[in-house]
């Protein structure tokens, strides 16, 4: 076989990017080690940014979004058992954020892919990534028990944290930044009413959020100590234990009710750079992770599309090779800026095992601070709601 581009990977990012190429008319075959159903199995993102909002409109996959998603105009943060400060993500900033379950989307996506004829592959195994500093750069799987290999121009390596693509870089060419938390967030859906917007919260007994997916689904978090099993936390220590990190009158107005999913996720921050290799592109959780308190990592995964698939448009419609020697560098731009922000947000409301009573005590005085500061209030909005793209996507 050969193509223009192999899409290594079948989540947000790479069938985000598969559905952007298929309206660009750029073949591609999209390659995905698990079955549609495990992927539509995973539990993950809810909160998408106004730029991931446009990106997606632009790739005509937002029917169900702007039918389903809430637009949200705040988000709250609530600390030492009292305060609520509500911050005004549209009135700070014009935009808002989109509530939306990565689940939904990627089902959009897959649906999307079907109605298009996409040479999506699942249960591909033994998948690598090679000669990609030759002319010929090619894909080797084995499918159905048969050995196969795509050769093709490019490959886009959207194969998540633990996929191969990243490993296709000689350790010798490329730079890996980690950081590691020592602790873990404790996440449940329960089919009951949400809050009607956002809560994270900072306690000393540590954080918790309370999040949405639609009218009758909620999406709630706790953070665990990183040894925990789910099998620790029933429903009820988890309820109330969520309750004793809230202010009571936020508390008053949970909705309880059973868990239908219950998934303990480590939290960490790790960039890999470059991430361009010859003719191999990194995009999403490949090349980055974020721990999910700024609710970034899908975003950073839709922003790594928009501007990977703007370069290998420009490549392919206009012999334009300057976005895709730029990509790499203009990507990190963005993922830094988020990688900065969840660990800003992460180190202010958790409450690390080491931390000291000072520590609490610097913590709070920063959220007050917040409250009392509408530059401070406004600066964690534009970051909250995303930095808009220098070049956003063109409308449908
Ligand atoms: P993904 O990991 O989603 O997709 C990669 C795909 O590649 C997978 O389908 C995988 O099966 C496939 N793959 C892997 N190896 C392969 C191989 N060798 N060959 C072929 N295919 C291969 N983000 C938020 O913003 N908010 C959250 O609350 C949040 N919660 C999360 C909870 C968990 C447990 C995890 C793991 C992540 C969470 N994230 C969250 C981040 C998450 O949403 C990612 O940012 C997002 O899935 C990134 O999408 P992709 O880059 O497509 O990577
Ligand atoms: C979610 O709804 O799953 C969610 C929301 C905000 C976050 C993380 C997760 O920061």
């Amino acid at each position: 076989m050969r193509t223009k581009v192999v899409i290594v990977g079948g989540g947000p990012a790479g069938m985000l990017l598969s559905q952007i190429l298929h309206r660009a008319e750029i073949d591609h075959v999209v390659l995905e080690r698990q079955t549609r159903n495990y992927v539509l199995g995973r539990i993950r993102a809810g909160i998408l940014e106004w730029s991931s909002v446009e990106v997606i409109r632009a790739a005509g996959v937002s029917t169900r979004m702007d039918a389903e998603g809430e637009a949200h105009d705040l988000v709250n943060l609530a600390w030492g058992g009292e305060h609520v400060l509500p911050i005004r993500v549209k009135e700070l900033t014009g935009r808002q954020m989109m509530a939306y379950g990565q689940t939904e989307l990627q089902q959009d996506l897959y649906n999307a892919a079907d109605d298009n004829g996409t040479s999506l592959l699942f249960s591909a195994d033994d998948v690598a990534v090679n000669d990609v500093t030759t002319e010929s750069p090619h894909v080797t799987f084995r499918h159905n028990g048969a050995d196969e290999r795509i050769d093709c121009d490019y490959v886009a390596g959207c194969d998540g944290f633990h996929g191969v693509s990243r490993a296709a870089i000689p350790e010798a060419e490329r730079t890996e930044y980690e950081r590691t938390y020592p602790f873990g967030w404790l996440g449940i859906l329960s089919e009951t009413p949400p809050l009607p917007h956002l809560v994270y919260t900072n306690h000393e007994r540590g954080f918790g959020l309370c999040s949405t997916r639609n009218p009758m689904l909620s999406r709630y978090y706790v953070q665990c100590p990183i040894e925990d099993h789910v099998d620790d936390w029933s429903d009820d220590r988890f309820w109330s234990e969520l309750s004793a990190r809230l202010p009571g009158e936020v508390a008053d107005r949970v909705v309880t009710g059973p868990s239908i999913e219950k998934s303990i996720a480590p939290l960490r921050s790790f960039v890999a750079e470059p991430m361009r290799y010859g003719n191999l592109f990194l995009a999403g959780d490949s090349a980055h992770i974020v721990p999910p308190t700024g609710a970034k990592g899908l975003n950073l995964a839709v922003s790594d599309v928009h501007l990977l698939s703007r370069a290998l448009i420009a490549h392919y419609r206009d012999g334009d090779t300057a976005h895709l020697d730029g990509y790499s560098g203009e990507a990190l731009e963005r993922v830094w800026g988020s990688v900065r922000f969840s660990w800003w947000m992460t180190t202010l409301l958790h409450r690390f095992p080491d931390m000291t009573d000072f520590d609490q005590r610097l913590q709070e005085r920063e959220l007050s601070y917040l409250a009392s500061s509408t530059a401070a209030q406004a600066s964690m909005a534009e970051q909250y709601v995303g930095i808009p793209f220098a070049n956003p996507p063109e409308e449908e």
